[in-house]
């Protein structure tokens, strides 16, 4: 019984020893090494790789990220079981990035960084925190932790999710039913829903007409679900205050691309949360014990949701 590496080799180097010392019955490959693939039966991989099929008794795919809209529709066989990567590292930079982003919006950086341009000393008036309210599209895990980590600011904390939720201190909507009631009180949306064909091009003209005045995004989901075009529109019509984004569609974003330059835009390549291997290593040593005990894994991905 193997396990296959397919990504970096430094990476490959932590997940190696971390399963020498936990699973030592368990032989560890990494990408390049010679292995007879029917020995595989688990494999941890950013995309499910091309000749996926060769590795007839693989068990799991783990993602080495936390979203699965890499793994195409159809690249992974359907008794695969697919995990994504929840890891204490990867939890902590979002919490970190989610707070970072929230602030900037909230304390008026962008224009800042545009009057510094500018060699403008002037202050601009800003809400107390408990009066600026910051909206969640998604209340899954990464949004529930980053949420914990801005309560100490007193921000008013909202959330809209699939299913309902009840999140101490978080006003929480849920269902298509409840979006426009979600938006209209959303003063900083954040965006941390997966990638899927109900989330494709979610940021759109519609969403940030129904946003207050003078509303802010954070954008930490996944590029194609924001219509640039959509977002620059509202921004030039200062209907949108301002823009962080840290995901882009395609990535790299091109040079020749508007937002580059836009005057309230803060742009971050892809970089909020980044897989930690030390604790990545641990997530999926446990999560091969779970499955092991016949119990349910941490992360197993429902097929049909596509998250
Ligand atoms: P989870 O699966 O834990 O949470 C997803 C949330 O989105 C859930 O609350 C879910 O609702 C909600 N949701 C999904 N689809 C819909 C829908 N159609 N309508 C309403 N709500 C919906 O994901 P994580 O919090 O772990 O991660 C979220 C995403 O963050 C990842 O998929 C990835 O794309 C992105 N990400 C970005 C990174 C970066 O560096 N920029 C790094 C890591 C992740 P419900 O709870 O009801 O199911
Ligand atoms: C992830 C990411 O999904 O880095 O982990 O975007």
């Amino acid at each position: 019984m193997a396990f296959l590496f397919n990504s970096d080799a430094a990476r490959g180097a932590i997940f190696r020893e971390a399963f020498a010392r936990e699973l030592p019955d368990i032989e560890f490959f990494q990408a390049g090494e010679s292995v007879e693939p029917e020995r595989i039966r688990y494999l941890i991989s950013w995309t499910a790789p091309e000749d996926i099929a060769r590795y007839s008794n693989l068990e799991i795919l783990f993602s080495i990220g936390a979203g699965v809209d890499q793994f195409k529709p159809g690249s992974v066989p359907r008794h695969v079981k697919l995990v994504r990567m929840i890891e204490d590292g990867i939890t902590r930079m979002m919490q970190e990035y989610v707070a970072l982003g929230v602030l900037t919006l909230h304390r008026e950086m962008t224009a800042y960084r545009e009057q510094q341009r500018q060699a403008q000393w002037r202050p601009l008036a800003i809400p107390p925190a408990s009066e600026r309210r910051v909206g969640f599209l998604g209340l899954g895990l990464l949004a529930q932790a980053s949420i914990e980590r801005l309560k100490p600011f007193g921000f008013a904390l909202s959330g809209w999710s699939r299913n309902s939720k009840e999140i101490d201190g978080v006003e929480c909507f849920s269902g298509a039913g409840r979006f426009a009631d979600f938006l209209q009180q959303a003063d900083i949306l954040v965006c941390l829903l997966p990638l899927t064909d109900e989330t494709q091009g979610i940021l759109d003209a519609e969403l940030f007409a129904r946003l207050p005045e003078g509303a802010r995004l954070l954008h930490v989901g996944r590029g194609p679900q924001l219509d640039h075009d959509a977002l620059i529109s509202a921004l030039d019509s200062g209907h949108i205050a301002g823009a962080m984004l840290d995901v882009t569609d395609p990535e790299p974003l091109p040079a020749a691309d508007r937002l580059w330059s836009h005057p309230k835009v803060v742009i971050t390549p892809h970089i909020a949360s980044v897989t930690q291997p030390g604790t990545a290593a641990r997530a999926v040593i446990e999560n091969i014990r779970r499955h092991r005990d016949g119990k349910e894994m941490v992360g197993l991905v429902d097929r049909t949701l596509g998250y």
